[in-house]
C-alpha cells in the first residue's frame, strides 16, 4: 500500500483522473517510418507548441526516447533506404500513451497511438489486427517515404508506400461509418523538398494517392472523413540527397 501511495504521489502525472480517449492509428508498410514519425513528433511538440503540451506516460517515454536516440545517431552523409534502425516487432500493436492539453492546466484528453510492424498489412493472419485498430480510431497517419514518392518519377512509390494497399484497406473499414474520421497523410524525410518546392510535394501527394483521395471525396464519406497533408521533418538536420539502389 505505502508503495502504491509513493508511486501515485512521485508519479509525474496525474492518474487518478480518467481522460478521454483519443486514439490514432499508424497506416503504412514496414519501413515507412511510422515509429520515427511518432517519436519525432514526440520530440519536436515541445518547440513548436507553448500553448498546448503533450506528455508521454511512463510506459511510452522510454521506448520512445530509444528511438530517438537511434534516429539522431543516423545523421550521417548518405542514409540508403532500408538502412538504419529496427523495426517494430511482436505480436500486438504497441500502444504509445500521452496526456494532451493546455500547458499549466490540467490535462483533458490521452492520445494512444498504435503501432505495429509494417508487415502485418501482407499477413492474411494479421491484417484483421489493423482493420480493428483503424476500426476504433478517430483518426489514422500515414507516413510517406518522400524520397521513394519524389525521387526517379516515384518509380518505387506504389511497391514501397504500398498507397493501393491503403486504400483497399479503407474500402474495407471505412464502409458504414457512424463517426467522423481524421486521414492524416503525412510525407517524412521531407526536408530537400520542402526546401525546394513545397508546391510540387503536394501535388506528388495527391497524384500518389489518387484513389485515396477519390474514395474520400465520394458522396457516402466525403461528410465523414476529413483529409489533410502534413509534411513532417522526422529527423531535423537530415537533408535527403539521393537513392541509392543496394544490392542486397
Ligand atoms: N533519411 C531519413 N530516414 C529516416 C527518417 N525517418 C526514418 N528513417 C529511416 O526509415 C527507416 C524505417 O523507419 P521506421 O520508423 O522503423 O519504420 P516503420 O514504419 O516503423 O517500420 P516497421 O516497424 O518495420 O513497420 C529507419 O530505419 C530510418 O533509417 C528521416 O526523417 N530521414
Ligand atoms: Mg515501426
Amino acid at each position: 500500500m505505502v508503495s502504491f501511495l509513493k508511486k501515485l504521489f512521485t508519479n509525474e502525472f496525474d492518474t487518478t483522473e480518467q481522460l478521454p480517449v483519443l486514439k490514432v492509428t499508424m497506416l503504412g508498410p514496414s519501413g515507412v517510418g511510422k515509429t520515427s514519425l511518432l517519436a519525432a513528433m514526440y520530440d519536436q511538440f515541445d518547440q513548436i507548441s507553448q500553448d498546448l503540451q503533450l506528455r508521454a506516460y511512463e510506459d511510452t517515454a522510454p521506448i520512445l526516447d530509444k528511438r530517438l536516440q537511434d534516429l539522431k545517431n543516423m545523421v550521417g552523409d548518405s542514409i540508403k533506404p532500408k538502412d538504419g534502425i529496427q523495426g517494430t516487432a511482436g505480436d500486438e500493436p504497441t500502444c504509445y500513451r500521452f496526456q494532451f492539453g493546455e500547458t499549466g492546466a490540467n490535462p483533458e484528453l490521452e492520445i494512444q497511438f498504435q503501432d505495429y510492424p509494417g508487415g502485418w498489412l501482407e499477413k492474411n493472419n494479421q491484417i484483421e489486427k489493423v482493420r480493428t485498430l483503424i476500426r476504433e480510431s478517430a483518426a489514422i497517419l500515414i507516413p510517406i517515404d518522400a524520397a521513394i514518392l519524389m525521387e526517379n518519377n516515384g518509380e518505387y512509390h506504389d511497391k514501397f508506400n504500398q498507397p493501393d494497399q491503403i486504400n483497399d484497406l479503407l474500402k474495407t473499414v471505412y464502409r458504414n461509418l457512424d463517426s467522423p474520421r481524421l486521414v492524416i497523410l503525412a510525407p517524412v524525410k521531407c526536408e530537400k523538398y520542402m526546401q525546394d518546392n513545397p508546391g510540387k510535394l503536394f501535388d506528388q501527394v495527391k497524384k500518389g494517392y489518387k484513389k485515396v483521395f477519390n474514395q474520400l471525396a465520394g458522396e457516402k464519406l466525403l461528410p465523414k472523413v476529413a483529409v489533410i497533408i502534413t509534411p513532417v521533418q522526422t529527423v531535423g538536420n537530415i537533408v535527403f540527397s539521393r537513392i541509392e539502389k543496394t544490392t542486397r
